[in-house]
């Protein structure tokens, strides 16, 4: 039986584990890490604390794309830190300006069949070069820099086949929002979606990058495309052709599940608020009056979407009761943009250039108006995540991006005639003169780590109790997002370093009491439904309800990256054998585990005693033995010898 994509990958790594067993947890070697600055302050804090000089990878950049907006010192003193430990540790740092972690990734460091793992669950966007790319949390990402082993749950072999050729006026974004349609936010959970079929060909690496980023999207552990002549072609107008491999699945290969996708009867689509997967065609959705467009984001950024974008533009007004935001994704795109023309177009039709980062993606500004209509070429569009309560965020193309914004009603571009023939360079520019690379291992011994004040320590833990007894203080239901758990948005994201300040909003979408209620009761629970978590890597959404004294959660299913960051903060995480159980617990009822430790130990199952009810719960306990150590000492930072 021959491998596919994935497991060629993951084998050529593979330090601990059985590829065979699904679902068992497997250990691989990471080459290159990278981080972002929302979580990177606390990655690095980490990294500190697990007391090695030097990164041990191949390769590790830290990026400044997400706390552009410096309305205060907080971010800026953040960059500061970050850059001085890049200088100190052994990282090249991709300061501000230089654009979105995904982005200039792509196009400057990822090299096909390595592996990569990101404090961002967008690092899949690898993928679309043939990296075998994990998002993860920062402490996980902190690990990987130190040398560590990366532990996933071998996931399962999703392939899907792209047959044909996109028709005008259609995208590589309506194959992934045709994906999510059919798959839904948790259809990918515990699997790797692979891409082949003749239509492979057809896609450019920037096309394939936003198919394999929004995977996250899926809840897959991560996407992959083969490295083929089209990937040759791509690095070598990147001036990096000399680290091209190929790569492909053997003809052979078994996969788990096989989805099919015709591409020449694709059509344009939307994600409907407020999720990825409530995908309808563009036809159905013409005529609404628009708001807001913003194009842009690690999902649609790249040269080629803003090529078309430009196109579409020229010579065209935004209509009056529109506003137009775009933000290209990195300097080399903002710089070509600049010397060919387009970003002429793209100015002279009224379009707001905002610099080459997240922005509005994560709220960064340009928040919509009040209950408006935001048509957005991003990957999420949690309910208020754009920093508007009621906004209606639409995920498109940018094709149907541009088309609205000049119309002002949601669009469907086909009827606007002629789409525009956008083709790669033969060369792209390039000028890596604000990747800052580090200090030598000398002149590294005497430089100083620089901090600012709000930078504060990463709560402490104790190990585990034996007997955990504490009240429900929050029951939520399916699909809650970290963005639920810990929002994020211009005025929390400059908190990211400071525990126990971000805290004080952790849960308040879904009701703002949830921190002062975890102050009174000084410890509790938290029961949820299925996919639990979904959505970023933060690990302040573990970090903010560590802090806040909540011991285990208590759930129908969780996300992937979530459970991992859980368990690193020495949260307990535990799943009901029977998922109707969930229906039984009552916020507010007093909840008892026991023998805890024996479990941990011994990885016999839970058992929940409903003090309230009467009634007890069955828990199987899932864990391995090296999570179980991790949970036991009270979170992985205790678990390391110095
Ligand atoms: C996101 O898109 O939600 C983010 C912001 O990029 C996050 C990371 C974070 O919360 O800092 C992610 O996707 O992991
Ligand atoms: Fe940034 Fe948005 Fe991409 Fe997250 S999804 S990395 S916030 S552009």
């Amino acid at each position: 039986m021959g491998y596919t994509l994935a497991q060629k990958c993951i084998k050529a790594h593979l330090l601990s584990g059985d590829m065979s067993q699904i679902g068992s947890e497997i250990g691989l070697k990471i080459d290159q890490t990278l981080t972002q600055d929302a979580t990177g302050t606390m990655a690095y804090l980490e990294f500190e604390a697990i007391g090695i000089d030097r990164v041990r990878t191949e390769l590790s950049v830290a990026y400044i794309d997400h706390n552009t907006l410096q309305t205060g010192f907080e971010n800026a003193d953040d960059h500061r830190y970050i850059q001085s430990v890049c200088k100190k540790h052994g990282l090249q740092f991709s300061r501000p300006g230089n654009g979105i972690c995904h982005q200039v990734h792509l196009e400057r460091f990822g090299i096909p069949g390595k592996t990569l793992i990101g404090s961002d669950s967008h690092t899949p966007t690898a993928g679309g070069i043939g990296m075998l790319a994990f998002g993860a949390g920062g402490l996980d990402v902190a690990m990987a820099m130190g040398g560590g082993t990366y532990y996933i749950s071998m996931p399962k072999m999703v392939r899907v086949n792209l047959h044909g050729k996109l028709q005008p006026w259609v995208a590589a974004k309506d194959i992934i929002l045709e994906v999510l349609r059919r798959m839904s936010v948790k259809g990918g959970v515990g699997k790797i979606i692979e891409y082949g079929g003749d239509g492979v060909a057809s896609l450019s690496v920037p096309e394939r990058a936003t198919i394999t980023n929004m995977g996250a999207e899926l809840g897959a552990s991560t996407s992959i495309f083969p490295s083929d002549d089209v990937t040759r072609a791509f690095m070598e107008a990147q001036g990096r052709g000399d680290q091209w491999v190929p790569l492909a699945p053997d003809a052979d290969a078994v996969y788990d599940e096989v989805l099919e996708i015709d591409l020449n009867t694709l059509a344009p689509l939307a994600a409907c608020p407020h999720s990825p997967d409530n995908v309808k065609p563009v036809s159905e959705l013409a005529g609404m009056k628009v708001d807001q467009c913003c194009i842009g984001s690690c999902t649609n950024s790249s040269l080629f979407d803003m090529l078309k974008v430009a196109a579409i533009l020229k010579g065209k007004t935004v209509c009056p009761s529109v506003s137009l935001g775009i933000a290209p994704g990195s300097k080399q795109v903002f710089n070509m943009l600049a010397d060919c023309g387009a970003l002429a177009d793209l100015i002279a039709a009224g379009a707001r250039i905002l610099e080459c980062a997240c922005g509005p993606c994560i709220g960064m500004g340009q928040s919509p108006n009040s209950g408006g209509v935001s048509l957005r070429t991003f990957n999420r569009n949690f309910e208020g995540r754009s920093g508007t309560a009621d906004g209606q965020v639409y995920l498109v193309s940018p094709e149907v991006a541009a088309a609205s914004a000049i119309t002002g009603v949601f669009t469907d571009p086909r009827t606007l005639g002629d789409a525009p023939v956008v083709t790669m360079p033969e060369k792209f520019s390039i000028n890596d003169n604000m990747i800052v690379p580090p200090a030598s291992p000398e002149e590294a011994k005497d430089l100083e780590i620089l901090r600012g004040p709000n930078i504060k320590p990463f709560p402490s833990n104790d190990p585990i109790a034996d007997t955990i007894e504490a009240d429900v203080l929050l029951k939520v239901g399916d699909n809650i997002t970290t963005d639920h758990i810990m929002p994020a948005g211009a005025k929390v994201l400059p908190l990211r370093s400071n525990i126990p300040a971000i805290s004080q909003h952790c849960f308040t979408r879904c009701d703002p009491t949830f921190p002062a209620r975890c102050e009174a009761a000084g410890k509790g629970f938290i029961v949820g439904g299925n996919n639990y978590g979904q959505g970023s890597s933060r690990e302040h959404a573990a970090l903010a309800p560590l802090h806040l004294g909540i011991k285990a959660v208590f759930v129908q299913s969780f996300a992937r990256i979530h459970v991992a960051n859980l368990i690193n903060a020495g949260i307990l995480p535990l799943t009901f054998a029977d998922p109707a159980d969930y229906d039984r617990i009552q916020s507010g009822d007093t909840l008892r585990l026991t023998n805890v430790r024996t479990h941990l130990t011994e990885g016999t199952d839970f058992e929940l005693v409903n003090v309230t009810r009467g009634e007890t719960y069955a828990l199987p306990n899932t864990l391995t033995e090296r999570q179980a150590q991790i949970l036991l000492a009270g979170g992985l930072l205790y678990t390391i010898e110095k």
